[in-house]
């Protein structure tokens, strides 16, 4: 095997940020850049003899070129093997159990998740370790260090492999050989699902009628929806839509929520001939979106409701060890928590904080608002385990999605919640937000704004319990003395100027209200974030891009 040693210059701003680095398309399209991150990884790793690699990415525009660019300097820099999915798609939760099944080294997962593709999107790359999990900040820290005095990077002069013809290609021998194995990583997956959850109840269930449809967003889900839904749980094709995945997404934004996911949302909201469950998941497959009959469930409110119901799943039948949430996720999980008896644990944005805690096994399920919810099963986020659980938890008990959702309220109460995201803001209107309201933290406690008071507000911190490490500047938050709180925090995987995102809640334990729309219930909240925040003068937004 021929090893080149290119020598490349530095990029400045090669940071990884809430889940990998994301940049525009046309960024790694530079020459060196995907070279130089991908170095810097190796390099920052170490990587051990007879080392495995895991390579796979959501199919979006770039996709291919790069994996072939991820196989060469794999081959250059010590792995023995790279295992990649069959046209190199693989959702992030299927290289998060492919990694932990066949105990490789680490993985690789292409993508920028949520974010448009095409040749003007985005594109990104991340890198998991052994556990399946995202790399630790203490890892990316060290990557985005290195990426900024790297020299040179390692590449093998290789034939391009073929990554749609499932086998392996052996190239050289010996001990020197370099295996690169084209696996079918649906299957796999798929078989994890029907290990866990009670295939044969989901199947009685659509066999009686109840009518379903998940949108797969032309992202990655497609192929492992037609798997799961069609062929093993004989669901009718037409309760798949937009299955097959396209590098541009079909020109849309694979982002499952109520505003994305246009099409759906309307055959859920469809009055009477709504049908009885809708879902969707993002661009890798990691998120998910939960609607009943004209009915649509906060994230926060999903996560809650699988911990109260988890015994009802095989794989969970004796119970959980305990959850945790991101801090800006709603308290809803936080009391059943309590009513189980579990730990729960609240962590910052973002699935690399969950891993520490899963590994030590003190967290079965995990959460976040943004539409991401899984379990210790992998060590990412997973939509489609998520609509699985529903599905069997709506089996079992034999109630729709809305009647499920109302009987857990009026067994917990309400945490009504929104979050309202200020989309490609400019980077110093945004900051200076954010340094408006930090300005503001010695004057907020006590002062009244109509009904609320603020009782303390703070910048969150996070102190893992397992490595000790801190994770400092997390978001702002401004909790109020009857529970309620506002949080404020600058997104991390956006690609053009700054997102500014604003979490509300509010606990409503009055079941006589627990009807309202969350935009109403939460108006006075959303006038005060507005009045803390200076939000519009200092943005001249008027109103948020997306209401979630
Ligand atoms: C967003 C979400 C966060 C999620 C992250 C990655 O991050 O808020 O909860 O973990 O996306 O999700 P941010 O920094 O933009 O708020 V995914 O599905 O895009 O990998
Ligand atoms: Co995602």
């Amino acid at each position: 095997m021929n090893i080149k040693k290119i020598s490349t210059q530095p990029f400045n701003d090669q940071k990884p940020g809430t889940s990998g680095l994301r940049k525009k398309v046309k960024v790694f399209q530079q020459p060196n850049y995907l070279e130089n991150f991908v170095q810097s990884f190796f390099d920052t790793l170490s990587v051990p003899q007879h080392a495995v690699l895991v390579v796979g990415g959501d199919g979006r525009y770039h996709n291919r070129q790069a994996i072939q660019t991820i196989i060469q300097m794999a081959a250059a820099n010590g792995f023995a093997r790279v295992i990649v999915g069959q046209s190199g798609i693989l959702s992030t939760p299927a290289a998060s159990h492919m990694i932990r099944k066949y105990k490789t080294f680490g993985g690789m997962v292409l993508s920028a998740s949520h974010n448009q593709g095409g040749i003007d999107g985005d594109f990104g790359i991340k890198y998991n370790i052994g556990n399946g999990g995202p790399a630790p900040e203490k890892i990316t820290d060290a990557v985005f260090a290195k990426s900024q005095i790297i020299s040179e990077y390692r590449i093998a002069d290789l034939p391009e492999v073929d990554i749609d013809t499932l086998g392996e290609f052996k190239l050289g021998e010996g001990d020197d050989a370099f295996i690169v194995q084209v696996i079918d990583a649906v299957k796999d997956y798929a078989d994890l699902m029907q290990d866990l959850f009670d295939f044969p109840a989901i199947h009685q269930l659509l066999v009686d009628g109840f009518e379903m449809k998940f949108d797969a967003m032309h992202a990655v889900t497609g192929p492992y929806a037609k798997e799961i839904f069609v062929n093993r749980l004989a669901a009718p094709v037409e309760s798949l839509m937009n299955c097959e995945p396209s590098e541009d997404f079909g020109g849309g934004h694979p982002d499952p929520n109520l505003t994305y996911a246009e099409d759906l949302v309307k055959i859920m909201f469809a009055g009477e001939n709504a049908l009885d469950f809708g879902a969707a998941s993002d661009g890798d497959g990691d998120r998910n979106m939960i609607l009943g009959q004209n009915f649509f469930v906060t994230p926060s409110d999903s996560l809650a409701v699988l911990a109260a119901n988890a015994t009802l799943v095989p794989a969970y039948a004796n119970g959980i060890a305990g959850v945790a949430r991101s801090m800006p996720t709603s308290g809803a999980v936080d009391r059943v928590a309590q009513k189980l008896n579990v730990p729960c644990f609240e962590t910052p944005t973002g699935w690399k904080f969950f891993g520490n805690l899963m590994d030590a096994g003190k967290v079965t399920l995990c959460g976040e608002e943004s539409f991401g919810t899984s379990s210790s099963h992998v060590r990412e986020k997973d939509g489609l385990w998520a609509v699985l659980f529903w599905l069997n938890i709506i089996a079992v008990k034999k109630m729709g999605v809305e009647a499920i959702m109302k009987a857990h309220w009026l067994e917990y109460g309400r945490n009504v919640y929104s979050r309202h995201d200020y989309e490609s803001i400019p980077t110093d209107a945004a900051n200076g937000v954010i340094a408006h309201i930090k300005s503001q933290f010695d004057t907020l406690p006590g002062q009244k704004f109509g009904s609320y008071t603020v009782k303390v507000c703070d910048d969150f911190s996070y102190h893992d319990p397992i490595d000790g490490s801190v994770s400092s500047n997390q978001g702002i938050r401004i909790l109020f003395t009857d529970g309620s709180r506002i949080v404020f925090r600058l997104s991390g995987t956006g690609t053009e100027g700054a997102t500014l995102r604003v979490y509300l809640e509010a606990f409503e334990p009055d079941s006589a209200k627990h009807h309202l729309d969350a935009q109403v219930a939460l108006a006075e909240m959303i006038q005060i974030a507005l009045q803390i925040s200076q939000l519009v003068d200092r943005t001249g937004r008027t109103a948020p891009t997306v209401i979630t």
